[in-house]
């Protein structure tokens, strides 16, 4: 058994009352109006708790159908993006597809056979909002028309865990040109599919479904801005956010929004799944920072999955030359929760 019991964060149940996240939170409100219902601390822990995967990510998936797109992988590496970096090792691809955080099948790590109920075709990708022109695109057709490469990101979740794989996909710029923005078009809103006879996560009504996340544009079209397909020369598997996913390595991961389905060009700032949450936490910006803690532990340093000795986070996650000019200006905002 490759994977291992991960002591606990400094989360106990009594960091976050029930009575306090109940005061100014609109959509656990809304749950309360519903019906009674008990909400554990572990429901709040930003994006999961510590549970285990257990389990043989191939064993569980056995008799979903296979990808359509599978042919199109392995791709070519990008040399500008060929490793995670000094010390910084590929994690065993049996761990980053098994380890995963997808609220949609569940609010733990062991969502692989879940995830498996994801239905990926058909699927299209909505581009609209303030664009030149609508569009409905299948996925199929998108993947067809986008230089697919593969890229080695590091992944840090403000959790405080973190990982290196190998993306394949294609920059988001090359997306964002498609869709013709009109100037007015200040951030890209992007949106996760909402079913939840498939996702039974989604019937947990007091999470703001459908996930939401955005960028600025610039952000966007910044190169390192990546829309992953794929993942160890694979098309990328259910759990890990079938069939496109976001890849924004210098931000906490739960930015890294998967199963998109639509992506709104729009002049007002989207608000996110987390953030809509609980605001105080988890912030639209999201920069990985070690000076600055989450209220409720330290992001100084980080547990690679696979075990080993923790490591210090980084500034931008590591990647502060391509990033650190976007903030020029911004320094007033929260960018690093
Ligand atoms: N739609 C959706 N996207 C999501 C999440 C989620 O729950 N739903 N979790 C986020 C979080 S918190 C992290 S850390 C990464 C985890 O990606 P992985 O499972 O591929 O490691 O996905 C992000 N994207
Ligand atoms: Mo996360």
């Amino acid at each position: 058994m490759l994977l291992k019991r991960w002591k606990g964060w400094e989360l106990p149940e009594r960091a976050v009352t029930p009575e306090s996240l109940f005061r100014n939170r609109r959509s656990l409100l809304k749950g309360l109006a519903a019906g009674p219902m008990v909400l554990s601390a572990a429901a709040l822990t930003g994006c999961g708790d510590e549970a285990t995967a257990d389990g043989d990510p191939a064993s569980m998936i056995a008799a979903v159908p296979p990808d359509p797109s599978a042919h199109l992988y392995p791709v070519k590496r990008n040399p500008a993006y060929a490793d995670g970096g000094p010390d910084r090792p590929i994690t065993v691809e049996d761990l980053a597809t098994s380890y995963n955080n997808f609220y949609e099948f569940g609010s733990h790590k062991d969502i692989v056979r879940a995830a498996q109920d994801l239905k990926i075709r058909p699927w299209t990708v909505t581009l609209d909002g303030e664009v030149a022109k609508p569009k409905t695109i299948d996925i199929d057709d998108l993947l067809e028309q986008m230089p697919l490469e593969e890229r080695v990101y590091r992944l840090r979740c403000v959790e405080a865990w973190s990982m290196v794989v190998p993306w394949s996909g294609f920059p988001l710029a090359a997306l964002v040109k498609l869709a013709e923005p009109l100037s007015s078009a200040k951030y890209v809103r992007m949106e996760t599919f909402m079913d939840p006879e498939m996702a039974r996560g989604q019937k947990q009504h007091w999470y703001p479904w459908p996930y939401i996340e955005g960028l600025t544009i610039e952000e966007a079209t910044n190169d390192l801005a990546f829309i992953a397909t794929g993942i160890y020369g694979k098309p990328m598997p259910r759990q890990n956010g079938a069939p496109l996913r976001l890849a924004v390595p210098w931000k906490y991961g739960f930015k890294s929004t998967k199963s998109i389905v639509r992506f709104t060009f729009t002049s007002e700032r989207p608000v996110s799944f987390w953030e809509e949450l609980q605001a105080s936490e988890y912030g639209f910006w999201a920069n990985v920072n070690p000076d600055v803690p989450h209220p409720r532990w330290s992001q100084a340093s980080e547990r690679p999955l696979g075990g080993g000795a923790k490591v210090p986070t980084l500034l931008y996650n590591g990647y502060a030359e391509q990033v650190a000019g976007l903030y020029k200006g911004l320094e007033g905002e929260r960018l690093f929760m």
